[in-house]
């Protein structure tokens, strides 16, 4: 018989921004623990699940004491008993005790906490690691690592609107192969800039975040690292973006301010014809939230020009909800889906988004938030989503690291089964 629940807890913990987060640690009755810790978001989507925070003056509003408070009643007393196998049950039994729409009652830090550390205790339980126990035995694919080693917009105090410049070693022969590529990118780009008198100082996410002159010279610079390391741009590694122009669209729609950089106001149409040029300049195979949250129409149109060139990833606009995902598939408005476990709050809802992303052939880009911890889930959880594409930061800063170590070691330990392709 499989174990069963017999305690939850929670704990305020600080993530990597230092603002308080919730740490999730769940007993078995065969003797299992498992903890897990919540990420959290700078440039949230408004559609996002909630993050409970206490307010008042205590972390400037941010501690989640009542989220913790939240875990060790009311939760706690919901689950405990349960068979640690039944997630989809667990996260249904929290959704509806819940009962709103956005998990605002119960906070969706409360709610993924206790949903993550499940999953980790039933796979300890069956002695089976976290990747498999999610994924099945068919569950073989490392994605490439998209590291973000330029930050700009809400994650930097730059002059670059984009949010994140990152590099996609898809050339590589494996995972290992491509943090390698990558991450000699990331060293050779700290030269450049230093040899400019640039900074060279890193942003939330563990990449630089120098006072480029444009936008377009962070490309421009970051190809010039690629060469300077021994790679090919485009052939080795290429390029993906997120704009996260939802942070620089007053309206969240029709117009976009380039606040950052040279203050220019662009319409959904100059954002669509930039679009169009930088990806016929520079070997762009992915760009998420090149267009505001509430920019639908914008979206299907830029889809229908440049979606059969590459990936237009959905992040704000869908906010891993299955929801705005069936009406982005219904609409065209994309043809990828970022993944982010937090903006949804639950295990089971983020592998319905991931499901349904693959029976409409779209697909699926697994994410981290700028808020991190130590927590490695989602690195298991990228490789039993076999999901091809994760962005988890740059090589710096050990809550990003920490990710990327545990892929290295779940490739080493898939052997010759381990597959990577873009
Ligand atoms: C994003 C994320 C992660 P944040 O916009 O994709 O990189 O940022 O966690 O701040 O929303
Ligand atoms: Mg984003």
């Amino acid at each position: 018989m499989a174990a069963q629940i017999t305690s939850v807890k929670g704990l305020e913990i600080l993530d990597s921004r230092g603002n308080p987060t919730v740490r999730t640690f769940v007993t078995l009755s065969d003797g299992t623990t498992a903890q897990a810790s919540v990420p959290s978001g700078a440039s949230t989507g408004e559609n996002e699940a909630v993050e409970l925070r206490d307010g008042g003056t205590r972390y400037n509003g941010k501690g989640v004491q009542k989220a913790v408070e939240n875990i060790n009643t009311v939760i706690a007393e919901a689950v405990t008993g349960l068979d640690v196998l039944q997630q989809a049950e667990l996260d249904r039994i929290m959704i509806e005790l819940d009962g709103t729409h956005n998990k605002g009652r119960l906070g969706a830090n409360a709610i993924l906490g206790v949903s993550m550390a499940t999953a980790k205790a039933a796979a300890k339980s069956l002695n089976l690691p976290l990747y498999r126990y999610l994924g099945g035995t068919g569950t073989t694919r490392i994605p490439v690592p998209c590291m973000n080693i330029i930050n700009g917009g809400e994650h930097a105090d730059n002059s670059v609107d984009v949010q994140e410049f990152m590099v996609a070693p898809l050339g590589a022969p494996n995972f290992t192969e491509g943090l390698r590529w990558a991450t000699e990118t990331f060293h050779a780009l700290k030269k450049i800039l230093k040899k400019r008198g640039l900074a060279t100082s890193v942003g939330d996410e563990g990449g630089f975040a120098p006072n480029l002159s444009s936008n377009e010279d962070a490309i421009e610079t970051i190809l010039e690292a690629i060469e300077a390391a021994g790679y090919t741009p485009g052939k080795d590694i290429a390029l993906c973006l997120d704009s996260a122009a939802s942070s620089f669209s007053p309206s969240l729609k029709d117009s976009y301010e380039l606040k950052w950089s040279d203050g220019s106001v662009l319409t959904t149409d100059q954002m669509i014809d930039l679009a169009v040029r930088w990806t016929a300049k520079y070997p762009i195979v992915s760009w998420e939230d090149p267009l505001a949250e509430s920019d639908w129409e914008g979206f299907q149109k830029l889809t229908a020009k440049l979606g059969d060139k590459l990936d237009i990833v959905g992040d704000d606009l869908f906010v891993t909800n299955t929801r705005y995902i069936e009406r982005g598939i219904k609409e065209k408005s994309a043809n990828s889906v970022l993944i982010k476990l937090n903006q949804i709050g639950t295990v089971t809802e983020s592998i319905a988004a991931v499901r349904m992303c693959r029976e409409a052939g779209w697909k699926y880009f697994l994410s981290h938030r700028s808020g991190e911890t130590e927590d490695t889930f989602l690195a298991d959880f990228a490789v039993a989503m076999g999901g091809g594409q994760l962005k988890t930061g740059s090589s710096s800063r050990s809550e990003r690291i920490a990710k990327y170590n545990r892929l290295l070691e779940i490739e080493q330990e898939l052997g010759k089964t381990a597959q990577y392709y873009w």
